[in-house]
């Protein structure tokens, strides 16, 4: 059985959760590091480059292996974030409810080494290619703020954003950019704390943020799935859904993933040296008539 197998999957899903059910149609062609010969990789990026550029709408799902190589660390793999912390200690709304000061200091420490971070390679071709005329969607887990400092636009923040913060009491929401240094726990005008704007495990996503999402996967002509471990729904949902509605669908990781084996196409590699070479301006093609 393989890894992507719907009955391994949904028993770690509430049974309310729409898993498709997909069977590949044909093999992926995998661009790995062993096996590819340079003949097969030459020819696996230029047919993903052609895809891109012949698609009139082009949708983008990241995670956090996009920002790795500006120096933000992962959640899960070696050296991730969920290696050294617990999430149910300082990404859940209970341990905000027991200890904010604990869960402040954990997004302070973040805040201090993605204020010091760039963009890499990798963000600013997403930019590039939106900046290239045809229709774009964004759709980041991450909660940065990077693919804004490159330049991109439409984008929707899935998880939030780390620069935002929203009262518990009265759900007003504002940036903030608190300083390292600032006192822990600050509180809204109201009374009610202030929380980091961000989804912890089991909180519901945006509804107008996944309803964007899922339109931009259903109607898009190309979906790249760039540095995500494609394991947290129902983000992990989209590349399913570019796949059902007839999108080709290029994933760009590392590793493999459980979604490698249903991409049409499945780079293995860092998204900072391949998207740039997969992505070129590309001039914006004609509509179909
Ligand atoms: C590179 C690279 C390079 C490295 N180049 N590649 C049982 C109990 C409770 C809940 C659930 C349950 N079963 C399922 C759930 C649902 C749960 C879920 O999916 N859990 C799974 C883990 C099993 N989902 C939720 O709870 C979501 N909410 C929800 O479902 O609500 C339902 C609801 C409805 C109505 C009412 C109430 C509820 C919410 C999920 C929120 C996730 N939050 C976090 C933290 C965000 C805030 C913060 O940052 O502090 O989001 S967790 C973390 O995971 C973060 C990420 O956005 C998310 C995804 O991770 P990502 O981006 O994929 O990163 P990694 O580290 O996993 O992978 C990195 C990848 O990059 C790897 O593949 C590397 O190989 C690769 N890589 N370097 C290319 N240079
Ligand atoms: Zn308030």
């Amino acid at each position: 059985m393989g890894p992507f197998c719907s009955a391994s999957l949904s028993s770690c899903f509430p049974a309310s959760f729409p898993l498709l059910k997909l069977t590949p149609l044909f093999p992926p062609l995998r661009l790995t590091r062993l096996s590819a010969t340079n003949q097969i990789r030459v020819s696996v990026l230029a047919q993903a480059r052609e895809w891109i550029e012949d698609a009139q709408s082009i949708a983008v799902l990241t995670g956090a292996g996009i920002s790795a190589e500006s120096g933000i660390p992962t959640f899960r793999g070696p050296g991730g974030l969920w290696k050294t912390f617990r999430p149910e200690d300082l990404a859940s709304p209970e341990a905000f409810a027991r200890d904010p000061k604990l869960v402040w200091e954990w997004y302070l420490w973040r805040r201090e080494r993605i204020a010091a971070a760039e963009p890499n390679p990798g963000h600013r071709a997403l930019a590039k290619l939106e900046a290239g005329g045809r229709q774009f969607t964004l759709i980041t887990q991450n909660v940065d703020g990077l693919h804004r400092a490159a330049g991109s636009r439409n984008i929707i923040e899935l998880h939030g954003n780390l620069w935002r913060v929203r009262c518990v009491d009265c759900d007003f929401e504002q940036e903030y950019r608190l300083a390292p240094s600032a006192p822990l726990s600050p509180r809204c005008s109201c009374g009610g704390l202030l929380r980091p704007a961000v989804v912890w495990f089991g909180e519901p996503l945006p509804v107008a943020a996944i309803d964007r999402a899922i339109h931009a996967a259903q109607h898009c002509v190309v979906f790249l799935v760039c540095g995500t471990s494609a394991l947290v729904y129902p983000a992990a949902a989209l590349p399913q859904r570019a796949l059902a509605a007839g999108a080709r669908v290029i994933e760009v990781n590392l590793e493999e993933t459980p979604f490698s084996q249903f991409a049409h196409l499945s780079l293995r590699g860092k998204c900072g040296e391949l998207l740039p070479q997969i992505i070129h301006v590309p001039p914006c093609p004609e509509p179909r008539k």
